[in-house]
């Protein structure tokens, strides 16, 4: 009989152990963005690849279209582990981690090639590590794009055209600084704001080439201008204490994933941007192509003093890579 019963456990046992290495996990990733957004593509092609590798332990459920609310609640529930990955903006991260005001300081970044120098290496990492201290698992930049001007009043060519524009900002305190300082009326809001810009609420906003096209501003924004005054990364993030329990095997195929993926989309994001300009002038967008950068940077110059800097390790890295980018 004894032996019987040991025979038993040993088969349940057995059972549970085939049943818990092929255990099925649902990972919840939420992005505000709606599909075809440059954030739904990193998630979409995480998606195929974790789903592809792990061989069925892990499916990737794709929250979108701010169903999870706006990034900052997104973030929100990264921290308390109710989701467990997202692709966000690394404007909002502002309010979780001063370290994210380095990234997103204007006209920082000439070129791609600075942006991956610097993003990939030792400096990126530093960003991503620090965001530990916050609950975030920083795994990898991808990327919006270098941000341009849009709004319905006039053409803009120098900062003296913005003058009490009221432009819409995300969730930063730095980027409610750089308006400021450009003279306009700055008015954070969460994404997403078309029916804002539509209603006249604010004249004008400021995104990557794609969100134009994509949210299909240029039905209620008549001017851009080439302004490329921040480049905006997404910051790829899983809930650290989630993370933290996962084995080595399991944390490499999904760090992996997330960073292939977002050297995907970084790539496909690049190479549409010229033809998505050609598209918004077919629209109708009155582009100006060759504004007068240089204003705009003396104007923003002295940004890199303010309080928002001070923090001594924000500060110590901000010139690192005003250096590395020089
Ligand atoms: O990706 O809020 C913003 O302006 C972001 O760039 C938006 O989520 C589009």
């Amino acid at each position: 009989m004894k032996c019987f019963i040991s025979l038993v456990t040993c088969l349940l046992l057995c059972v549970c152990m085939v049943h818990s290495a092929g255990a099925e996990e649902t990972i919840k990733l939420g992005v505000v963005t709606k599909p075809g957004s440059a954030q739904n593509i990193v998630a979409d092609k995480f998606k195929e690849l974790v789903e592809q590798r792990s061989q069925g332990e892990f499916k990737v459920k794709i929250f979108h279209s701010a169903s999870l609310g706006n990034e900052t609640e997104i973030l929100q529930q990264i921290q308390l582990g109710t989701i467990q990955l997202a692709i966000v903006t690394s404007g909002p991260f502002d309010s979780f981690d001063p370290i994210v005001r380095v990234i997103d300081y204007p006209f920082l970044f000439k070129n791609y090639r600075q942006v991956d120098e610097v993003l990939d290496g030792p400096l990126g990492s530093e960003i991503l590590t620090s965001l530990e201290k916050s609950g975030f698992k920083g795994l990898c930049f991808s990327e919006n794009g270098f941000r341009n001007l849009t709004n319905s009043k006039r053409p803009v060519t120098s900062p003296s055209d913005i003058g009490g524009m009221k432009i819409r900002v995300m969730s930063s305190a730095l980027h409610k600084a750089v308006w400021q300082a450009l003279g306009a009326n700055p008015t954070p809001m969460p994404w997403p704001i078309y029916t804002e810009l539509e209603q006249g609420v604010i004249d004008g906003q400021e995104n990557p080439l794609w969100v134009m096209e994509v949210y299909k501003f240029y039905e209620i924004q008549k001017y851009m201008t080439l302004t490329r005054h921040v480049y905006s990364a997404h910051i790829d993030v899983a809930s650290l204490n989630w993370w933290n329990k996962l084995d080595k095997q399991n944390q490499d195929l999904l760090k992996e994933a997330m960073c292939e993926a977002a050297r995907y989309q970084r790539a496909d994001n690049r190479a549409k941007n010229e033809a998505r300009l050609t598209m918004l002038k077919d629209k109708g967008m009155q582009v100006e192509e060759n504004p007068d950068i240089s204003s705009f940077r003396s104007q923003v110059a002295e940004l890199k003093t303010i309080d928002l800097y001070k923090n001594p390790q924000v500060q110590k890295l901000l010139l690192k890579v005003l250096e590395a980018t020089r």
